[in-house]
């Protein structure tokens, strides 16, 4: 367990390198058919309609979606396509039993790609019900700039670079610490195809 700063004792927990490069393969082979069944999408800001730098698609029940009409949510069908999400793998739920030490298994797992540009900004996860279940995070693709603040904006922060293969758990008090991507360092891996870097965030939505 490896903790940050004045996140001490937060429930971050920081797993760098926690798959091989074999196994990061693995991952992505396994998730090629199933982008290829839920293309990714860019969502879009409640009200402002502004697109995200960031495109978006998901696997297990439900998936987290965004548009100008309907807000932050989640929902069981692709927004395009309007088919289910596609089954979470197994790889994926055995991750979350071996890391998250949560009972309940995710019904989401929001897939994030960042290609060149893409970023995030700070933001808290608020759109799930259960405040106790963690998230769970895998990088796979180029290094990226994390950057995790504390319940309140505008608070200290710290930033750290993930890169793939790591895995981050956020439980306890983090899970609901401001956080995001200042940026992806390109070019940095060479295991996506086209370059970028896919993050997956294992959810319990309750
Ligand atoms: C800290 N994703 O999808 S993953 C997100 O790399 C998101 O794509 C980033 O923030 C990414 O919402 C960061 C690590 C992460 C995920 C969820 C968190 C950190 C978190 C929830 C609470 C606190
Ligand atoms: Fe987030």
């Amino acid at each position: 367990m490896k903790c940050l700063g004045s996140q001490l004792h937060s429930g971050f927990d920081f797993h760098p390198g926690y798959l091989d490069r074999a196994e990061q393969e693995a991952l992505l082979a396994t998730l090629q058919p199933l982008i290829q069944a839920a293309p990714f999408f860019r969502p879009t800001m409640p009200k402002t309609g502004k697109t995200f730098s960031v495109e978006m698609t998901n696997l297990g029940s439900l998936g987290w979606v965004s548009d100008r009409e309907g807000g932050y949510r989640y929902q069981a069908t692709h927004p395009v396509t309007g088919l289910p999400w596609p089954q979470i793998p197994d790889m994926l739920l055995t991750l979350w039993r071996q890391v998250a030490n949560y009972p309940i298994l995710p019904e989401a797992c929001l897939v994030n790609l960042y290609r060149v540009g893409a970023k995030m900004g700070l933001h808290v996860d608020g759109d799930e019900r259960d405040p106790k279940a963690p998230v769970v995070s895998v990088s796979l693709g180029d290094q990226a700039i994390f950057r995790l603040g504390g319940p309140q904006r505008g608070g200290p922060t710290t930033s750290l670079k993930l890169s793939s293969g790591d895995v981050v758990v956020l439980g306890g008090a983090s899970r609901h610490f401001y956080h995001g991507i200042d940026r992806v360092l390109s070019g940095s891996s060479s295991l996506i195809p086209g370059g970028g870097r896919i993050n997956l965030t294992m959810r319990v939505v309750g």
